[in-house]
């Protein structure tokens, strides 16, 4: 029996995805855990004596996960022979500094290429084929349709999954990306023989049957594609989808999700880390195939779902303006918003916030972190040392519902929200006329949660924001009895200074000035 309980409890305690009220959390050792993370630079991570001057840098910054790549071509250099030393060195370092890591499978697609296949596939084309555009011209992509390619990704994964099973007992990779941006260029599908002889086919009797199952919830996008044709229950992908630069999409998107599949289930059995994919977004208006098409995008996440059950999340790569708009795109259907890759620009630390605050978002990471021009007060990292403290808060009252999360950009016009017996508004700080940086040209993002912990008492967290409140009941006005800010010290709160006066401009409000950081 005594036995059976430890067994039970290191199963348990597995990093894994629990739905918990309307959101969900990702635990780490039984525990509500919020990746304050950054992303490498794409060759960082191969070398392990480049990296030793980085993780200082990380530490500094807060982060509590690294996101880092695992690169096939450097662990699987001969067929079938294996070497780990990168990857156990991150271990090792990660685990030296107290971080938790989300790798990168770079194996049979990245940014849409087959750049991180080894050598060995890369020059087999016989045996390894290649997508080909329109005029059969083969590109620098491996074709999905060639079941000998998924066959050799899938083997290398699968020894990943296996090897950080035999190493990793401690938890600290807590979730698995497989491949990156995966994407068809520069045409909508492919057109490589087996291609051609797939697209000749029956839609599979599982597309048909989630497109009458999901009827009433496919994304709209996605379902103009299929009604446009009479949402049709059975035929070929021309005679379901239509004859259309978009019809080609969904094709070709069917067959990338359906392999990935493949990766994941058998990545899963080796190991059952939560797993995603992320997608470079595209730009509205332009063609398929004139971006990377046919990932996880916003009017394929029907695709990718109905191919790719066994992924757990489709991730968004933050490069686009209009952060909110993506964001909700990707939230539909209860899709948990995790973001592996956010360009490292000014106002991240903002986002954070609101990220956490507004989308229950799991994960929060800027790209290429390293780069130490953006160190300079590197205002993330001031964004996550809150974060990590009010992480136990954001992990009890996230699921039910008490936290709110606001982004003011200079032209954003208040944001309303309710919370308990109140409605709380919000703006940029620098809206005050007497604000220090109401003059400046630039207005950094100003950026907050907040989190109702009782009837009356709420915690605000953020930088250059200012927030009023009022009753929810008519005729009512509410004053505040008392702002304090300060700082949590495992677990426990530990005030500093009473806020009033010209702080609290006598009772009005709760405000923390652009380029501030504060808990109050
Ligand atoms: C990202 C990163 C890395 C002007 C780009 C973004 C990373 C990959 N791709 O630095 O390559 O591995 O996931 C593609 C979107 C770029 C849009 C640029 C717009």
């Amino acid at each position: 029996l005594g036995l059976t309980a430890v067994g039970t409890r290191a199963q348990s305690s597995l990093p894994r995805l629990v739905k918990t009220g309307n959101s969900t959390q990702l635990l780490v050792d039984g525990k509500p855990f919020f990746i304050l993370g950054g992303e490498l630079g794409n060759s960082t991570a191969s070398s392990t004596v480049y990296m030793q001057s980085v993780w200082p840098k990380l530490k500094a910054m807060h982060l509590n996960t690294v996101i880092a790549p695992v690169y096939w071509e450097l662990m699987e250099p001969t067929e079938g022979k294996f070497d780990f030393t990168l990857v156990d060195d991150l271990l090792r370092d990660a685990r030296k500094h107290q971080m938790k890591l989300v790798l990168l499978w770079f194996g049979a697609w990245k940014n849409s290429m087959s750049c991180y296949a080894p050598a060995w596939v890369k020059t087999d084309l016989k045996r390894f084929p290649r997508v080909e555009d329109d005029h059969g011209v083969p590109q620098e992509i491996m074709t999905p349709f060639e079941p000998r390619n998924l066959e050799i990704d899938q083997k290398a994964f699968v020894r990943l999954m296996q090897h950080l099973k035999e190493v990793d007992g401690q938890h600290t990779v807590i979730t698995v990306q497989v491949e990156n941006e995966i994407g068809m260029l520069p045409t909508a599908r492919s057109y490589d023989p087996l291609a051609n002889a797939a697209f000749k086919q029956q839609v599979p009797a599982q597309l048909l049957s989630y497109l009458q199952r999901e009827k009433k919830n496919l994304k709209p996008e996605f379902a103009a594609v299929w009604q446009k044709q009479g949402a049709k229950t059975k035929g070929s992908w021309e005679e379901v989808f239509g004859k259309s630069l978009a019809a080609d999409e969904v094709f070709m998107a069917w067959h990338y999700a359906t392999f990935t599949n493949a990766l994941t289930v058998a990545g899963k059995a080796a190991y059952p880390l939560p797993m995603y994919v992320n997608a470079a977004l595209n730009r509205p208006g332009v063609p398929p195939g004139k971006y990377p098409s046919a990932g996880p995008l916003p009017h394929l996440m029907d695709v990718w779902l109905a191919g790719a059950p066994a992924l757990d999340m489709l991730a968004p790569d933050f490069y686009n303006p209009n952060f909110e708009h993506w964001s909700d795109l990707y939230t539909r259907g209860g899709n948990p918003l995790f973001i592996p890759e956010h360009r490292f620009e000014d106002g991240v630390d903002a986002k954070a916030f609101f990220a956490f605050g507004h989308y229950n978002c799991l994960a929060f990471s800027p790209f290429a972190i390293e780069g130490s021009d953006t160190l300079k007060g590197a205002p993330i990292g001031k964004a996550y040392e809150l974060l990590q403290q009010i992480t136990p808060l954001l992990g009890k009252y996230q699921p039910a519902g008490q936290v709110r999360g606001f982004l003011l950009q200079k032209d954003s016009a208040a944001r309303t929200t309710t919370l308990g017996d109140y409605r709380f508004t919000a703006r940029h700080e620098y809206t005050l006329g007497w604000s220090l940086g109401a003059k400046k040209a630039d207005w950094s993002p100003g950026g907050g949660l907040l989190i109702a912990v009782a009837p009356d008492e709420f915690y605000l967290v953020g930088t250059g924001l200012v927030v009023t409140c009022e009753p929810l009941a008519k005729g009512k006005r509410a004053g505040y009895i008392s702002v304090d800010e300060g700082h949590f010290e495992s677990e426990k709160w530990v005030p500093g200074r009473r806020l009033n006066g010209d702080q609290d401009h006598q009772g009005r409000h709760v405000r923390v000035a652009g380029g501030e950081y504060s808990i109050q």
